[in-house]
């Protein structure tokens, strides 16, 4: 290992234990009445207890690392800029934040939901840890050393026919058009895979990807917060992300396709 590994390795141990923190709370909070603010609409809602936990890993992050930069979800988001960050990437450590990724399943109880923290170098991801403090479920990876699930190592799955994949996607409300691009690729990679799933938490659905429950998942107009931590984590297990072009992810990229890499060429096909 190299200096910078070193330092990479504690970085995501430290992820993890800021992770576990936030997500004590997030679920001690679960049983009390919810402040629901709307953002843009009905489907796009923050929690108080979403900025609580987006404020104490933040917090830790500025106690033990106070020169490195952060990204997260609530106090960045409405910058709309955050893929262009990615253009001319900051140099040195960065952590992108998602402090409660599937707001909607949080709200309704539904234990599908994380914690997803992102760490990049000079722009690169290179660890990252996402929690679900539901099922105590802690995905981590390391570029170059692996992904794991609660310490033991994970890979995708082999499948290589598409019509045995089962697959994730998701989308806004305001894609959901008769005959919008987003239902027709759901409508067509039904007809062609096992199943397409709407889980509602894509940093764990990149998660089940690495993890080998999928096979594949796709998404429009993610944001780098859903998806820094996710990414590294399925590259780790042998499986491939990439834009709508087949080139490798980048967080620029508004569209994610990511899977096994078995299937990849069978989605973007379609896609
Ligand atoms: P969130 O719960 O943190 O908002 C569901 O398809 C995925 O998309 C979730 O990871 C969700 O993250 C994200 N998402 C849902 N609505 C969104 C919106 N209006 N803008 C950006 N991301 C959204
Ligand atoms: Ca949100
Ligand atoms: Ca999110
Ligand atoms: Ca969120």
């Amino acid at each position: 290992m190299n200096d910078n590994e070193k330092v990479e390795t504690v970085l995501m141990m430290d992820a993890a234990r800021y992770a576990r923190e936030a997500g004590e709370q997030i679920v001690s909070l679960m049983e009390k009445p919810l402040h629901i603010q709307e953002k843009k609409n009905a489907s796009d809602l923050v929690t108080e207890v979403d900025l609580l936990s987006e404020r104490i890993v933040r917090e830790r992050i500025a106690g033990d690392y106070p020169e490195h930069w952060i990204m997260s979800e609530e106090t960045d988001g409405v910058l709309r800029s955050s893929h262009e960050a990615f253009r001319q990437p900051q140099k040195g450590y960065g952590w992108i934040i998602d402090p409660i990724d599937g707001t909607i399943n949080f709200i309704h109880g539904l234990p599908h939901f994380a914690i997803s923290i992102g760490i990049v170098r000079d722009g690169i991801p290179v660890c990252g840890v996402v929690y679900n403090p539901m099922t105590r479920e802690l995905y981590s990876a390391q570029r170059g050393y692996g992904a794991n699930l609660n310490g033991q190592i994970i890979r995708v799955n082999p499948e290589s026919l598409l019509e045995n994949a089962v697959l994730a996607t998701g989308f806004q409300a305001d894609d959901w058009r008769p005959n919008s691009p987003a239902v027709e690729q759901i409508g067509n990679l039904t007809g062609q895979s096992r199943s397409v799933r709407i889980l509602g938490a894509a940093s764990l659905d990149l998660c089940l990807v690495a993890s080998g429950k999928l096979t594949g998942f796709w998404h429009e107009g993610l944001y780098p917060w859903d998806v820094a931590a996710g990414v590294l984590m399925i590259q780790e297990a042998g499986g491939k992300v990439t834009n709508r072009q087949g080139a490798p992810f980048s967080l620029s990229d508004k569209t994610l396709i990511a899977s096994n890499g078995a299937i990849h060429d069978a989605l973007l096909a379609i896609l």
